[in-house]
């Protein structure tokens, strides 16, 4: 039985290997059938020194420096809360001399041993449609997900902030006078 499922596997192998050989001149003969593949992406996050900025509008953002602690690229793609609605990853750009907040395209991504600072006028996790506002001294839990179907959960302390009133693009916002530009949607 192991043994003929063994060379169904090696017959397998070759075949692929007869596939792809015209394609790459690496062999892949050192990738056994019983070894483990290394993941592709891994959740192992520290979130060091994680706060929320206290508001009493529907919106406001958390920051902190998120830590990959494991051997694999993490790939944060959402986050969720209690606090919120809804949460968004943000990245904050220069859009004709005006810095605009919008969802950070492809989440965040850390590479392993790496770290990413969110911070206020940077990159930072958004909670939108709070069902409460949000006093200082407040405990707001926060979970992050990653690309690879892994979660890591943390507590952000409220904290009263003045600046990172970015505008968010997909909000109507203030009108621009700029007639000229052309409305990106
Ligand atoms: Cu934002």
């Amino acid at each position: 039985m192991t043994i003929r499922r063994r060379s169904a596997l090696a017959a397998a192998v070759v075949a692929a290997g007869l596939l792809t050989a015209c394609a790459s001149g690496t062999t892949e003969e050192a990738a056994s059938p019983e070894a483990s593949a290394p993941a592709a992406t891994g959740c192992a996050l520290t979130v060091v020194d994680p706060w929320v900025k206290a508001t009493d509008e529907m919106m406001t953002g958390a920051f902190g420096t998120i830590q990959n602690t494991g051997a694999a690229e993490a790939v944060v793609t959402g986050a969720s809360s209690p606090a919120a609605g809804m949460m968004e990853i943000h990245e904050v750009v220069d859009k004709d001399g005006t810095m605009v907040m919008q969802p950070k395209a492809g989440g965040l991504v850390i590479p392993a041993g790496g770290s990413a600072m969110l911070a206020p006028g940077q990159d930072h996790l958004m909670l939108m449609q709070l069902p409460a506002p949000i006093e200082a001294g407040a405990e707001v839990a926060i979970t992050l997900a990653c690309a690879d179907g892994g979660t890591v959960a943390f507590t952000a302390v409220a904290k009263p902030f003045e600046g990172g009133a970015e505008t968010y693009v997909p909000g109507e916002g203030q009108s621009m006078d700029m007639s000229a530009s052309p409305s990106a949607s």
